[in-house]
């Protein structure tokens, strides 16, 4: 009996020894204005280097590798590694953060491409811009110009060329389309080619 309990016991200690695996952030910079920190559901347009935290070796640059453009993502709807999601909130335009994270929180045991199974990784991010995701209600409202309470590609389209150009950027036809059928891949659940309310307002699981 005191040998069960003393078990029990110590699988308790064991597990709440245990840490959860956590993303490290460290702010490197920080703008002496902010006027917006970065929420779920926003889109971030940043530049990143990462890196494999067991030797250093860089595996992506954005100034290097991607034509030296940033690359724009939505935040917290898992377009991206957990990691990010959980280590680019409340961020300012302009900040630089290091990001430590756990295997876990990246690839995990199937690694991609140059990270191979089980890495934990280092980036590098610097904000350059947040933008307004398409997710907020007064987003949906905006974006259901027919007032039929489900969103077509055309309407979800037409508000992000009018988002973009609000912010006075051009972005061309094609770009869109991608944008928009990226969109549609992870808000359309039932596939039936519009996001309705209910998937629009959907919470994404809780990270
Ligand atoms: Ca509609
Ligand atoms: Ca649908």
């Amino acid at each position: 009996m005191k040998l069960i309990l003393l078990a029990v016991l110590l699988a308790l200690a064991w597990g709440a020894l245990i840490p959860e695996p956590e993303v490290q952030i460290e702010v490197m910079e920080k703008p002496f204005i902010c006027k917006r920190r970065t929420k779920y559901g926003d889109m971030l347009l940043i530049h990143f280097e990462g890196f494999l935290e067991k030797n250093g070796s860089q595996f992506h640059s954005t100034y290097k590798d991607n034509n030296g453009q940033p690359v724009w993502f939505t935040l917290g709807i898992k377009e991206v590694i957990k990691g990010w999601d959980k280590g680019l909130k409340d961020m300012c335009v302009g900040e630089k953060r290091k990001l430590a994270i756990p295997a876990a929180l990246a690839y995990g045991k199937e690694g991609k491409g140059k990270i191979p199974p089980e890495s934990n990784l280092i980036f590098h991010i610097d904000l350059i811009e947040i933008r307004n995701g398409p997710r907020s209600h007064e987003s949906f409202q905006e974006m259901d110009l027919n007032d039929d309470w489900k969103l077509s590609k055309e309407e979800v389209k037409e508000y992000l060329r009018l988002e973009f150009q609000k912010h006075g950027n051009q972005v061309n036809d094609s770009q869109h389309d991608i944008l928009v059928e990226s969109i549609f891949e992870k808000e359309d659940e039932d596939s039936d080619g519009y996001i309705s309310a209910r998937e629009f307002t959907y919470i994404h699981d809780e990270l």
